[in-house]
């Protein structure tokens, strides 16, 4: 007689549990294959629970095949095969895979990987987000298989500031929005020639150094000057698509000067194949002085890329960013991805849209710009003072990190245990460096203040400098 362990004063649905310790005497095979099982009417009576119960639980594992039934004969056990043998045991997570806990002991940070959201205009954004879903746009609800490049009226939207603030001639056809530029770049290469050679600053950025190496494409590092990437490295080098951050480059905060970029357009109108691809992350930030116009806006052979993202200017979780493509590109990107559904989230796509048309998004610009700019100048003041003539700080006054090389014996890497130790979030240089032969032969730190309210920056200071000298 089959006996199972029904309890009514358990929280579980009673044909739950015959159901499931059914299941796991089928998958111990403790039923021979295609035993009969008892009826629904003796089993409900052995047990002393429903007929409905019992029938409930019958059809659940008949719908998952572990049973059948035949025609007036009644419900016999499938013939399965022999589970893994681990079958029954807990299921644990194999340690290697265990995820640290968020330290969030980290008092103070110079990470240059936040924005402040401290000043973040929460209601606005909601505000915006709430006359949004108030007026159920339909692209909500729409096939959103229509639109794999994102909503068109959110790229018009962005075409029309990309227009006005970056010199950025496109069209909303040319847009593609994704939920970050790695996933961007990822599509991109797919656009662009096969076999072609990879060119990037170095030190540069390296999460698309590595994506690039993952795809195995042929990449090479190019060194820097004071002008930022050595056009003629690059003519010595001769790759055929160059990735650049003129804007503010990543890390140094070099800008690259208008002679510059004229000579790096000439370069990429010499031949067919070439390309820029302009990753201009951080460009909404600069103090003092105006946004030099894009590389892409001074492009008339369509060879330039324009990448950029609301990370910094937003919040990084937003996780929305755009590329501006080539008109050629663009039909490419329609016979490759035209399957390909869009990554960025409706609601947060048209919720940005409106924070721009609203006038929203260059109030908050105009609002940080002052934060970032007066947070700039007294962490350098700061750190000039306290570290005298043993700290050389490079970067333009622009973006929401600059760079800074130390005196010291001590190695990026000790200072940095050292600052963990004294709950300081910092970041060395090294992230930054593709290939070994080092630009700077002292540590050097990637100094973010996204994340540094000025009332903490003496004590950051302080930390920093123990962890570097004491
Ligand atoms: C982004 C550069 C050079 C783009 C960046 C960043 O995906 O659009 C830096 C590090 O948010 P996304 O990427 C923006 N181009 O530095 C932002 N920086 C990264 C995220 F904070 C990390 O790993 O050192």
């Amino acid at each position: 007689m089959l006996s199972l362990n029904i309890r009514t004063d358990k929280r579980e649905f009673i044909y739950r549990q015959i159901y499931n310790q059914l299941k796991r005497e089928i998958l111990l095979h403790h039923f021979l294959p295609n035993e009969q099982l008892p009826s629904k009417r003796e089993l409900s009576e052995t047990l002393n629970v429903s007929v409905n119960s019992v029938n409930s639980a019958y059809q659940q594992l008949l719908a998952e095949g572990y049973i059948y039934s035949k025609e007036r004969s009644g419900f016999f056990v499938e013939k399965l095969d022999t589970i893994s043998p681990s079958f029954g045991t807990t299921h644990t997570l194999s340690p290697e895979l265990i995820e640290p806990a968020e330290s969030g002991g980290h008092l103070i940070s110079f990470s240059h990987m936040s924005a402040d959201r401290s000043a973040f205009p929460f209601d606005n954004w909601l505000n915006c987000e709430r006359k949004v879903l108030k007026l159920k746009n339909s692209d909500l609800s729409d096939d959103p298989t229509r639109f794999p490049q994102g909503i068109y009226s959110v790229r018009r939207t962005i075409a029309r500031f990309l227009s006005l603030t970056r010199g950025v001639n496109s069209f909303p056809e040319q847009i593609v929005l994704g939920s970050g530029t790695q996933v961007l770049v990822q599509m991109l290469i797919q656009l662009l020639p096969v076999s072609s050679t990879y060119a990037m600053e170095d030190p540069g950025y390296r999460r698309v150094y590595q994506l690039l190496k993952n795809q195995k494409a042929d990449i090479k590092e190019i060194k820097l000057d004071k002008k930022g990437i050595s056009v003629n490295e690059i003519k010595r080098i001769n790759p055929n698509i160059v990735y650049v951050t003129p804007s503010h480059q990543f890390p140094t905060g070099i800008v690259m000067p208008i002679s510059r970029r004229i000579q790096l357009l000439n370069w990429a109108s010499e031949a067919e194949n070439r390309y820029i691809i302009e990753d201009d992350y951080d460009s909404e930030f600069k103090y003092g002085f105006d946004t030099i116009p894009s590389l892409q806006g001074l492009d008339s052979f369509e060879r330039v890329i324009y990448i950029g993202t609301f990370s910094k200017s937003i919040l990084p979780g937003l996780r929305i960013s755009y590329m501006v493509l080539p008109q050629h590109l663009v039909k490419k990107f329609r016979e490759r991805f035209g399957f390909f559904m869009q990554t960025c989230n409706g609601l947060a796509q048209l919720t940005l849209q409106n924070f721009i048309d609203s006038g929203e998004y260059q109030k908050h610009i105009k609002h940080m710009r002052q934060i970032y700019s007066e947070r700039r100048m007294l962490l350098i003041e700061e750190l000039e003072k306290r570290f005298a003539g043993s700290i050389t700080i490079y970067g333009a006054k622009a973006g929401l990190h600059f760079m800074a090389t130390f005196e010291t014996k001590r190695s990026a890497e000790e200072i940095i245990i050292r600052a963990k130790k004294d709950k300081l979030e910092l970041y060395s240089l090294n992230r930054c460096y593709l290939s070994q032969d080092n630009l700077f032969n002292k540590p050097a730190f990637i100094l973010g203040f996204a994340n540094l309210p000025v009332e903490k920056i003496g004590e950051a200071v302080d930390r920093l400098y123990r962890a570097v000298f004491q």
